[in-house]
């Protein structure tokens, strides 16, 4: 077999860059620091299980949430990575409170911003399941002279100007899109560089997997156990049942979907109206993925990425991946609130 030629990530880069007669080469040196980091943190998950860095730090998040010192030092890494690159003014992460102003010279004037999610799939670090770190980058809306301020990260996520995601599997990969293709870049650890090993990635139309929680089936929508249900039922014309797949990890489950096809969904339910994942760090850049591989995500009603955020740690419910799939989910919510309004009347 030939050798393909190894495009490492900060070639293809360079490489994109070109393709922008008007580009200063920022979010190129952005997109390559964020790599940088994901190396870092990628080094302490692969001897998570050797080191004290497992385990609980005893704090929460504004969430409410326990805190893993992995996240802790993940966010940490991200952060310091943003910082010295100078090339964004502002970081918003999920597991900080409120946006970080990035003070140093060249960042103060940067025209990006940055939403992170430093280590999603908290749940699987101590149990050796793939967790992943997400990330989007925004043009600043605010005056570059001054500090950064909410409203440059209070965007819909259709303004995004680049976002990916780093899953730490048995294999180290790097997924991103700035707004043309979606390309993948494995870590080659003999030589320490994401090479490209998934170009243009097309979600497939009609899926294979349904992802979600069904533990909590007696706290979804109607609608949603009715998907559910549709999703099992015997129909060869279908290809139905679809096989059900559920890592708790939304990097790992979207990351499937999107190689092999399928639907990944966290919904509103009793307890969590809006659902449990966060708009700005989780919903809106694998929103823009998905949307760059030919694929939708939807709150059940609307697009994800028209949706308009009011707050920064603002939650979403998602149906994300193929096309059919989403649709199809879509159809049953529209049905059963179609119902809703007959009972009322
Ligand atoms: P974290 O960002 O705190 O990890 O939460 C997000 C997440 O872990 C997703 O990755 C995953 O899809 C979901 O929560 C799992 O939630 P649940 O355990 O309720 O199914």
């Amino acid at each position: 077999m030939p050798n393909r030629k190894v495009v490492t990530i900060e070639e293809f880069i360079v490489k994109q860059q070109g393709g922008f007669p008007n580009a200063t080469g920022e979010l190129s040196g952005l997109l390559r620091d964020i790599g940088l980091a994901a190396k870092i943190v990628n080094r302490e998950v692969n001897k998570a299980g050797l080191v004290d860095i497992l385990g609980i730090t005893g704090t929460s998040n504004s969430s409410g949430e326990e805190v893993k010192k992995l996240d802790i030092f993940a966010n940490d890494q991200f952060i310091s990575a943003l910082r010295t690159s100078g090339e964004c003014c502002g970081l918003a992460s999920e597991e900080s409170d409120d946006f970080v102003v990035l003070e140093s010279e060249n960042a103060q004037n940067a025209k990006y911003v940055v939403c992170i999610d430093p280590l999603d799939g908290s749940s699987n670090i101590d149990v050796n399941v793939s967790i992943g770190t997400i990330f989007s980058i925004y043009k600043r809306l605010s005056d570059p002279s001054g500090d950064c301020t909410l409203d440059d990260f209070l965007q819909p996520g259709r303004d995004i100007v680049a976002a990916g995601y780093i899953i730490y599997g048995s294999s180290t990969m790097l997924v991103y899109s700035t707004g043309q293709d979606v390309n993948g870049f494995t870590l080659d650890p003999s030589i320490g560089e994401f090479c490209l090993s998934h170009p243009a990635i097309k979600v497939p139309k009609k899926g294979l997997y349904y992802s979600i929680n069904e533990s909590y089936q007696h706290r979804f929508p109607k609608a949603v156990n009715d998907f559910v249900a549709y999703c099992k039922c015997e129909d060869e014309k279908t290809n139905r049942p679809y096989s059900a797949r559920y890592i708790g990890s939304m990097v790992a489950d979207f990351h499937r979907n999107l190689i092999k096809g399928g639907i990944f969904m966290y919904p509103s339910m009793r307890d969590y109206p809006n659902g449990k994942l966060r708009l700005l760090f989780e919903c809106n850049p694998m929103a823009f993925i998905v949307e760059h591989a030919g694929g939708v995500a939807s709150n059940g009603q609307k697009r994800v990425l028209d949706i308009m955020p009011t707050e920064l740690h603002q939650r979403c419910p998602i149906f994300i991946g193929s096309t059919d799939l989403v649709r199809k989910a879509e159809h049953f919510i529209f049905k059963n609130s179609l119902s809703l309004v007959h009972e009322e009347v």
